[in-house]
């Protein structure tokens, strides 16, 4: 691979991406590395105000599926031309808080939207663009509720009932099955550390680059490691 890895993070609220995308910053910012950490919706600021819009906003009640593919995939269209693009060409790797596996499994599976008409708006949204590897962390619901008790703001999106989140689940261990050479099923149960484990383990038998600055070869190296963290718990 000429250029450096593109890696995104999936599964359902709870599920403990956050903190896995935060662990593998750490290894990689102490590795020098270059990274860039975004997330979706958001990551930049029309797909901020998309997010707002989406998950937030008292307009966003009523919203049906299909604005609420569009609105997802609006936010994505950005990023991925005004963020991800860019920074994997000057040779940063990046990770994303998901992309668009969540729109096959959020908009196709669980609220059954077509799933060709989603694959299609995926491929418009994404271009070229497409993850190296992204990591499912599976957990079962009672884990992903009682990782949730903490106070949060109300989220529209996250008022679906018990069979939402299951139809979400089963789709996820779908996608790995139908595409196991990009999408790697982890078992989210485990601690946060035996986690963070098996994913490095992963992602340096597949990319020896991110082992550190001197197996790098051939990437072009930016000044300094930049990171575009997410502003808040999303
Ligand atoms: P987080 O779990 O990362 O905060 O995701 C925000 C919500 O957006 C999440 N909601 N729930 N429940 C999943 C949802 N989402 C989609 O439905 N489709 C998408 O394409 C994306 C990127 C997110």
């Amino acid at each position: 691979m000429s250029r450096p890895p593109f890696i995104t993070f999936e599964g359902t609220e709870g599920c403990g991406k956050s903190t896995q995308v935060q662990q593998l910053s750490v290894r990689l910012e102490e590795r020098g590395i270059p990274f860039l950490v975004t997330r979706e919706p958001g990551g930049t600021p029309i797909g901020e105000t998309i997010k707002e819009l989406l998950q937030f906003a008292p307009q966003g009640i009523g919203m049906t599926p299909e604005t609420e593919l569009l609105l997802f995939e609006a936010s994505r269209s950005q990023l991925v031309r005004q963020t991800i693009k860019p920074a994997l060409a000057r040779g940063i790797c990046v990770i994303s808080d998901r992309f668009f596996d969540s729109t096959t499994v959020y908009q196709g599976a669980a609220r059954k939207l077509d799933p060709q008409t989603v694959e299609r708006l995926n491929a418009f949204a994404v271009g070229d663009c497409i993850p190296d590897v992204t990591f499912v962390l599976d957990v079962d619901a009672d884990t992903a509720r009682a990782r949730m008790q903490k106070p949060r703001r109300p989220d529209r999106m996250e008022q679906e009932p018990a069979e939402f989140y299951e139809q979400v689940r089963r789709a996820y261990r779908q996608l790995v099955a139908r595409e196991p050479n990009r999408v790697v099923l982890i078992d989210g149960s485990r601690s946060a550390a035996d986690i963070g484990d098996e994913l490095w383990a992963t992602l340096v038998r597949r990319f020896p680059a991110v082992a550190g600055k001197s197996e790098i070869g051939n990437l072009s190296e930016p000044s300094a490691p930049t990171s575009q963290r997410p502003k808040s718990g999303m």
